[in-house]
């Protein structure tokens, strides 16, 4: 409980870790994505118990060149589907390949403000090596203003000389070359966000006790972006989701299209850096194109991350299937518990993460399409 409690601030780097230190594992999960899983998870865990067993939480889904799923998994490393581990990286948050033995992946803090593993790591020929310390860049740069906050967590590999990184804490996205050249990319700003979500889901007007204060804030307030994800568009331009920090909105996370030539770009004033979605989802977790070029977009929780992380009582994550021209989306999943990542096999397949938070019970599940 400590540890799934740990890695979920180190997930969503947030600050009411005192609110939820004595809670028990989630129990009010929704179970409609039983019915859009194509494949009996049990039988992908099938072979766990000879190949592996995941550490957890598992942050990210990568598809290799010769079609293996690979897993960061935070607790111990870079893992196949059924969690045995084929390079030791605690801490990883991403993952991402160049070919089958070369891959990009980051790693997180244990605090975001401190010096505390955050980097980027090139990966293969049996072994992994650091990069660059990107806790040392935020520390030195600051691209947000708002202070030093480093949580790397989504790496996109542009070759094997370099590749993309979104940092949620420190609100941007990043190019880092493999001698430990860092650009800054683009910037993302705050924007003011309704208060009704976390006002509903906190029970006002007769909140849980505890949460009293929330019933007086104002009805909009600035929130961060809390960038999650970053992907390599077939047009190649770059995309970016966002989580949307406190007060945990619905419906207000923004999906980014950022010009390849992008320099410092201050997203929503620069051309560089436009929104692709102005909102429309919640707490964006992670987005993956598929071989059609449609953008799956997963969802961490449809009742935000902070019904998960504080409340402990989420509705599940959504996968919604999204046309990049007419911006008209599907959903195709919902009530996954605990969705972090989404990846497409070479084959087509969508995998999801599930549980991902939670020792033990942590998966790799293939959604139904
Ligand atoms: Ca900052
Ligand atoms: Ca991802």
């Amino acid at each position: 409980m400590e540890k799934q409690f740990f890695f979920g601030s180190l997930l969503l780097l947030f600050i009411f870790m005192v609110a939820c230190t004595n809670e028990t594992v989630i129990t009010d999960i929704a179970t409609e994505y039983e019915s859009s899983i194509g494949k009996d998870p049990a039988m992908l865990k099938a072979k766990l118990n000879n190949d592996g067993e995941f550490s957890s939480p598992l942050f990210d889904l990568a598809t290799a060149p010769n079609n293996d799923i690979l897993v960061a998994d935070a607790g111990q490393g870079i893992t196949n589907i059924y969690g045995a581990t084929e390079f030791a990286l605690p801490g990883v948050t991403s993952v991402s390949t160049v070919g089958r033995g070369i891959m990009w992946a980051t790693t997180g803090p244990m605090d975001p403000a401190e010096d505390s593993g955050q980097a980027i790591h090139l990966v293969g020929n049996g072994g992994t090596k650091m990069v660059a310390n990107l806790f040392h860049f935020e520390e030195e740069n600051d691209p947000d203003g708002a202070g030093v906050d480093s949580n790397p967590y989504s790496v996109a590999a542009l070759n094997a000389n370099s590749a993309l990184v979104v940092d949620s804490g420190a609100n941007d996205l990043m190019r880092v070359d493999n001698k430990g050249n860092i650009e800054v990319v683009a910037i993302f700003p705050d924007e003011p966000v309704s208060t009704d979500n976390l006002k509903n889901i906190v029970g006002c007007p007769d909140p849980i006790p505890g949460f009293e204060a929330f019933c007086n804030l104002p009805p909009m307030i600035p929130a961060q972006a809390v960038p999650t994800s970053v992907v390599v568009g077939p047009d190649g331009y770059y995309y970016v989701s966002e989580l949307k920090g406190f007060p945990a909105p619905a419906g207000a996370s923004n999906i980014w299209r950022i010009s390849p030539n992008a320099s410092g770009a201050m997203c929503g004033t620069d051309p560089d850096c436009v929104k692709l979605f102005s909102g429309g989802f919640t707490s964006i977790i992670d987005i993956a194109f598929d071989n059609n070029g449609m953008l799956y977009v997963a969802e961490f929780d449809e009742k935000s991350w902070f019904a998960v992380e504080v409340l402990q009582n989420g509705a599940g994550g959504n996968i919604k299937v999204c046309n990049t021209e007419t911006l008209e989306c599907q959903t195709i999943a919902s009530g996954i518990p605990m969705l972090t990542a989404i990846t497409f096999g070479k084959d087509g397949k969508l995998y999801a993460t599930k549980n991902s938070l939670i020792p033990g019970q942590a998966e790799v599940i293939e959604i139904a399409q």
